[in-house]
């Protein structure tokens, strides 16, 4: 007994990362379904209607096996759904192949695999360096049925009324009050609230937070409907976590947002993605509204460079259902790896998907057979790389803040990083159909003469004697600029 503990304390030393805010902060994420990114099987064929709402297959195994395929995209952690046991019934609205419908905390969903491939998912991604972040859900439990008909005793450990709230449903978002109290979900699937005010419901989330990390060396969290839970909840529950947490706050106003990261880690930015999205999804968004958001979000959150960035998830329509311009998905997918924040990209926005609102945008990613050459996984791939190459030759890149040096109604170019190293990113939602010209963007902070790289075109450009830089723009692609002689040696454009 003794000897087995102090061995399995001994292979979680090792394996885990342990992995800090800090460390956190220079990873980039690929967020994935675990039900629907890949089989134990590798079938590329295995059907999967987003529509039925079934689960499909997906399987920690098989994330295991396609780990290249992630890896190749220069991704260093991947964020999956929860993990913990859900319910079982085929409801009105399909099986909890997503695993937001927990009913044992202490079982896993065996959907998914068992508990030794859970681990041996941790310990792969580790093997590789890469990190492990599991979501996780302390807001409710989830059950098939209407809110006055829910048997408690099919919780685990949550089994008795006395630890939740009493039924009522937010019909008002603006009442923090019902956002906190009353219950998400309907009368067909319910998600009965957990009294999260209750020292005994606090110390039974705490204390299970910290196994789970430690059990499954767990690098980091991502917690779902935190507005859903009062905030003092939420300082000793990354404290017992012990990893980075970021924490799903599902709204756009920098003021309701930001003070939660006062105490969680970080949150995932809801604030830049609404601008974000309207400034990229068709060649008349406004720019001007993204360029103001990144500085209200400097001001107003306690670190934006803790920030999770993304612009597909498994709740909003994807992306490419608002526009099928492939320039402007590439923009957008450079703004989310090259400003302030930690990327997240979610599975399926490389090969383009466009599915809708949940759960058509739950599609299964081995239908497309991972592909590693499609126009998207290829400029992620190199996004990657060059924020990577930053990070490394420049100490300050992570935490300097994103600064937008120049915007027109088109065209927003933002720098990022300490002088001499600092990547140049130039994005615009002209659309395929943007003509060429050449853009003389000043205050880039380069030195005049000096030999820069475009880095998706592998472009040289010499900064002129005034200290501007004709950047060539073309045909709404994004473009990207670092200083050629901090490219010698690496993989990008040589
Ligand atoms: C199921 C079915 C759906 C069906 C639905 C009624 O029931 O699958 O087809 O339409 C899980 C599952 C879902 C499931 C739900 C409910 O459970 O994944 O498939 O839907 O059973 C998290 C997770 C999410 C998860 C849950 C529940 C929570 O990411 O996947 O869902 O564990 C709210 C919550 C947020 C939650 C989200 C889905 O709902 O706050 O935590 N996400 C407003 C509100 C937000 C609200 C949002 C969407 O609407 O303020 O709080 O999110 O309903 C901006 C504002 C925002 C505003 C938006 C619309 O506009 O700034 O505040 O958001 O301008
Ligand atoms: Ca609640």
């Amino acid at each position: 007994m003794r000897s087995s503990s102090l061995l399995s304390l001994s292979l979680a030393a090792t394996a885990a990362l342990a992995a800090t805010p800090a460390q956190w902060r220079s990873q980039s994420i690929y967020f994935l379904l675990t039900d629907r990114f890949a089989r134990t099987d590798n079938s590329t064929t295995a059907a999967c209607d987003t529509t039925a709402a079934q689960y499909c297959g997906g399987s920690w195994q098989g994330i295991i096996n396609q780990l290249d395929y992630i890896q190749g995209m220069g991704f260093t952690a991947i964020w999956i759904t929860p993990v913990t046991a859900n319910l079982e019934e085929d409801t009105a609205y399909g099986q909890a192949y997503h695993g937001y419908w927990q009913q044992d905390i202490y079982s896993i969903n065996q959907h998914y695999g068992t508990e030794d491939d859970l681990r041996a998912l941790a310990a792969a991604l580790h093997e590789r360096d890469m990190y492990l972040m599991v979501d996780v859900v302390a807001n409710h439990m989830g059950y098939d049925g209407a809110m006055d008909s829910v048997d408690y005793s099919v919780f685990n450990p949550f089994n008795d009324a006395q630890y939740f709230h009493s039924p009522c449903v937010i019909s008002d978002y603006d009442d923090q009050t019902e956002v906190e109290q009353c219950w998400l979900g309907d009368d067909e699937v319910s998600l009965p609230d957990l009294d999260t005010t209750l020292t005994d419901v606090q110390d039974m989330w705490y204390a299970w937070v910290g196994e789970l990390v430690s059990n499954y060396s767990i690098d980091g969290l991502r917690i779902d409907t935190v507005k859903h839970v009062q905030e003092d909840f939420w300082s000793a529950y990354n404290d017992a976590a012990g990893v980075y947490c970021v924490g799903e706050v599902f709204d756009g106003d920098p003021a309701y947002t930001c003070p939660y990261q006062d105490y969680l880690d970080g949150v995932l930015n809801y604030l830049i993605y609404y601008p974000l999205l309207d400034a990229f999804s068709s060649t008349s968004g406004s720019i001007s509204a993204l360029y103001e958001m990144i500085g209200t979000v400097n001001s107003a959150c306690a670190d934006s460079t803790l920030l999770g960035n993304f612009i597909d998830n498994h709740d909003n329509p994807r992306f490419a259902s608002y526009t099928n311009d492939m320039s402007l998905a590439k923009n957008v997918a450079a703004f989310v790896i090259l400003s302030d924040g930690i990327p997240i990209i979610y599975a399926g926005q490389e090969q383009h998907y466009s599915g809708g609102s949940d759960p058509g945008n739950r599609e299964a990613t081995w239908l497309s057979g991972y592909p590693t050459t499609s126009e998207l996984y290829t400029l992620i791939a190199n996004t990657n790389a060059i924020r990577t190459r930053a990070i490394g030759q420049d100490e300050g890149y992570i935490t300097y803040s994103n600064s937008p040096i120049y915007q027109d109604e088109s065209t927003i170019a933002m720098r990022k990083g300490t002088d001499g190293s600092q990547v140049i990113t130039v994005l615009t939602n002209a659309g395929a159909d943007g003509s060429s010209y050449t853009l003389s963007l000043t205050g880039t902070g380069y030195d005049a003469a000096l030999e820069l790289v475009e880095i998706y075109s592998c472009t040289s450009i010499t900064v002129s004697s005034d200290g501007s830089v004709p950047v060539p723009m073309e045909s709404g692609l994004p473009r990207v600029l670092y200083p050629a002689s901090g490219l010698e040696g690496s993989a990008i454009c040589q």
